[in-house]
């Protein structure tokens, strides 16, 4: 490196604030706007130029300069630190009827001061975590968790990674001190990168999102949160400022400061309007590249909030609206074991049945034999399942102090339980596999597969249909297909003989698939 330890000229600040002020620009363009403003290689380029004139000035390096983002050696800890104004949670609400409950206790709270048409604000509420930042004359200096709400730890050095959150203020004439909250969080696609990385080193796997940005914010090396690509959504701002009149003005004085600020919120007029907000962001959230777990409801006047006050606990005038439970604890009454098409054994958790996401839970995959092994599984445990969108549900975690005394231990069977033979794990592959070409259950999953439209596409013929021609033994391979007849097909149990027909066509026709 080469340090110059003459006194810049006036032109070399020029210089370095207009290259500061463009790449800014191109960094606010790409990771707040979602618009970029220049090739990543021309910004490369730029940042670099910035980088080696930083490097031979060092006087010149300012905090908000975009070259502060990388990060800087380990701490040792985190300094806990007191917050100026709490940060209160949100108080839940699980549906409509306690949404109304909410609304009649702060009107009733206000009594006769009660506002003529308060409007509410919905806002997606995001999957993260917490974060207070503070800004003095407009330059970040202070980033906090939330903690215990009273006091935080001081993550300034990894807020700063974050490049959504800018490192100045976008205002001509900033305000000795802003205090912004927002979230901090992973969206879903970095999360499975970060993910698939930890299993290529082997270390332990992130349960969620939202796990992921929590654990990343502690991480005492910024240089692994600056690798890491945390997002951020602002949405409080703590500012004394005559023109702010609600809720709404804040979020868009934070957008013209430079945050990201959600774009999915909505003014309401009504309770019904909320609801109608809820619906439809209860299906359209699958939609989004992040994780919400509900809508947070607020009141929109700022003078309302502030009569509202808050409890101990939470402000009156917000309520978070909590989307039902995806991940519920049941207990595991039996783990079978389900052979697949080419032999794969998955062991099954049987399970009491619980109410998840909107559909009855009986089952759910244990995946392979290091899973089982790593869950440490017993029969009666209590166990978190989860079930998230399309995915099977799936046994997150046990909780072992709820472990019936003598509870047996769960362990992979040893034998197929379609056909009885041994099962074979080799230690290059996670999975324990049945060999025996003429077990029923592959049989049955591989003339399922062939069956299935980018093959053969034999209309008709589905798993139930399979089962019989199987346990007729009429098939023990795709090709015995093409030797059925009306008469076998109809004297399978509820098999008619129009059915039966149309089948006999679909495979006739299936003749004419091309060889691919
Ligand atoms: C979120 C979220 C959380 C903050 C203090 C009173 C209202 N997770 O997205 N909290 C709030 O607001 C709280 N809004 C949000 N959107």
């Amino acid at each position: 490196m080469i340090v110059n330890h003459q006194t810049p000229t006036p032109e070399i600040s020029q210089k370095l604030a207009q290259l500061r002020l463009t790449v800014q620009r191109a960094s606010y363009a790409y990771y707040v706007l979602d618009d970029p403003i220049m090739e990543d290689g021309v910004y490369d380029r730029l940042y670099r130029e910035l980088q080696e004139l930083e490097n031979q000035y060092p006087e010149l390096i300012s905090p908000d300069s975009p070259t502060q983002r990388v990060g800087e050696k380990p701490a040792a800890q985190f300094q806990s630190v007191t917050h100026n104004i709490p940060l209160y949670s949100l108080e839940n609400a699980f549906n409509m009827a306690e949404l109304q409950a909410w609304d009649e206790k702060w009107r009733r709270f206000l009594g006769d001061s009660l506002p003529q048409d308060p409007k509410y604000i919905c806002e997606l509420k995001i999957d993260g975590s917490a974060i207070a930042l503070t800004y003095h004359n407009g330059i970040l200096v202070r980033g906090v968790t939330r903690g215990d709400g009273v006091t935080g730890e001081d993550i300034t050095q990894n807020v700063k990674t974050i490049r959504s959150i800018p490192l100045k203020l976008h205002l001509d004439n900033p305000p000795p001190v802003v205090e912004v909250r927002g979230e901090a969080f992973l969206s879903n696609h970095i999360f499975v990168q970060i993910n698939q990385e930890r299993q290529q080193t082997g270390e332990p796997l992130f349960a969620n999102p939202r796990n992921a940005a929590a654990g990343t914010l502690r991480q005492l090396d910024s240089r692994i949160v600056a690798d890491r690509r945390l997002d951020f959504f602002a949405y409080t701002l703590h500012l004394d400022s005559p023109n702010l009149h609600d809720h709404w003005d804040c979020l868009e004085l934070l957008q013209k400061m430079g945050f990201k600020v959600n774009p999915n919120r909505q003014l309401c007029q009504s309770l019904l309007e909320v609801q109608q907000y809820l619906e439809t962001w209860e299906t359209q959230r699958r939609e989004l590249p992040y994780m919400t777990d509900g809508v947070v409801v607020k009141l929109n006047s700022l003078s309302l909030q502030k009569q509202l006050g808050e409890t101990r606990k939470f402000p009156r005038w917000a309520i978070a609206l909590k989307y039902p439970a995806e991940e519920l604890p049941t207990k595991i009454i039996s783990v079978t074991f389900q052979v697949g098409r080419t032999g794969a054994l998955t062991p099954v958790a049987e399970l009491e049945p619980v109410q998840l996401a909107g559909t009855t839970v009986k089952r759910a995959t244990l995946h392979n034999q290091d899973r089982l092994t790593e869950l440490d599984l017993h029969i009666g445990d209590t166990v978190i399942v989860r079930k998230a969108g399309e995915i099977i549900p799936e046994v997150v975690r046990v909780l072992p102090d709820l472990r019936p005394t003598g509870a047996k231990l769960v362990t992979m069977s040893t034998h197929c339980p379609e056909c009885g033979e041994t099962v074979i794990k080799t230690p290059a592959e996670a999975v324990t596999r049945c060999i025996n070409s003429s077990c029923p259950a592959i049989v049955r999953g591989s003339i399922i597969h062939w069956c299935q439209r980018p093959a053969l596409d034999i209309n008709g013929i589905g798993e139930k249909l399979v089962q019989q021609l199987v346990d007729a033994q009429l098939v023990r391979s795709v090709a015995d297909l093409y030797h059925l007849n009306m008469d076998q097909l109809v004297a399978l149990e509820r098999q008619g003989q129009k059915s039966a027909q149309k089948i006999l066509e679909a495979i006739a026709a299936s003749k004419k698939q091309p060889w691919h």
